[in-house]
């Protein structure tokens, strides 16, 4: 459970990227609302040459450009005094990391490590453009690198915004009363299971008769063997996960028998 408001702050040479979260939804609500706190660093600001230089030629040769180590660094460190301000912790630890830097090259993003980095009262995102960023920044700050999947995007912003996305939603109070981050899919270990809303029927296909029974056990047990039936066998690498972390009931056994028998659970 989250006692106080944690702060994040972003290193990225495109601030204005961060309005997607928080002028937008569920994350810009509970920002609104202060359930966190939300600073963007232009490392841009934090240049000394007229030039207002943030990148250079990579040594050893090759295409395009690499963030200079100097105005990342004096970033770094500029946020680092405003969390002593706070008195936050500013030293992070392997299980509980302080500065994370976005890259393909790093740990695959989860939801375990989404509550792993949950913990933090405070957390700084460094988002890298062009080639990458100095090595050397890396090194000197104990930089946790982490990927949200094996794909090459243009710079870091966008997993930054996914990070903190699934970071700020779980936060007390960020979803409404009827929504409930508990319920949602992977807490349990699993996929969600199908929605649906008016009309009952659609284009011929019709919503399946025991959401409309009002027999409310029936409803959670279909969901149920829905969830369970549907991660057996999209992403059966999930289920093998939730089954090595906590067993399948008696009851998830006999729904996920009878989902891959093709009979719907009814009472
Ligand atoms: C660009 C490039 C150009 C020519 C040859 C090799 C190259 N590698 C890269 C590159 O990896 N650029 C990255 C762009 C540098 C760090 C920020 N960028 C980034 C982060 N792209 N994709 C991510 C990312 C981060 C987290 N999860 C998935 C992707």
């Amino acid at each position: 459970m989250q006692q106080i408001m944690p702060r994040y702050d972003v290193i990225s040479l495109f601030p204005e990227m961060f309005s997607a979260l928080t002028q937008h939804g569920v994350s810009g609500r509970a920002l609104q609302n202060g359930l966190a706190q939300l600073q963007v660093w232009d490392p841009r600001a934090f240049t000394l040459d007229a030039y207002r230089t943030v990148d250079d030629r990579p040594f050893g040769g090759g295409p395009g450009m690499v963030m200079l180590a100097e105005p990342l660094d004096l970033a770094i460190t500029a946020i680092k005094a405003e969390w002593r301000r706070a008195g936050l912790e500013v030293d992070g630890t392997a299980s509980s990391p302080r500065l994370i830097y976005l890259s393909p090259q790093g740990r695959v993003l989860n939801q375990t490590l989404v509550e792993e980095l949950g913990q933090a009262a405070a957390l700084g995102l460094l988002c890298g453009r062009y080639e990458g960023v100095d090595e050397r920044v890396l090194t000197r700050h104990q930089v946790l690198e982490v990927s949200i999947g094996d794909f090459v995007l243009s710079g870091g912003e966008l997993p930054a915004m996914v990070v903190l996305d699934a970071l700020i939603r779980r936060l007390p109070g960020a979803l409404g009363n009827a929504q409930s981050a508990e319920e949602d899919s992977f807490a349990t270990g699993v996929l969600d299971c199908p929605h649906y809303t008016r009309p009952e029927v659609y284009l011929g296909q019709a919503v399946p008769e025991v959401l409309r029974s009002g027999n409310h056990s029936a409803i959670a047990r279909w969901r149920l063997q829905q969830a369970l039936g549907r991660t057996a066998q999209r992403r059966p690498d999930v289920l093998a996960r939730r089954v090595a972390t906590q067993p399948l009931s008696g009851e998830e056994q006999d729904l996920l028998a009878s989902f891959e028998a093709g009979k719907v659970a009814g009472n």
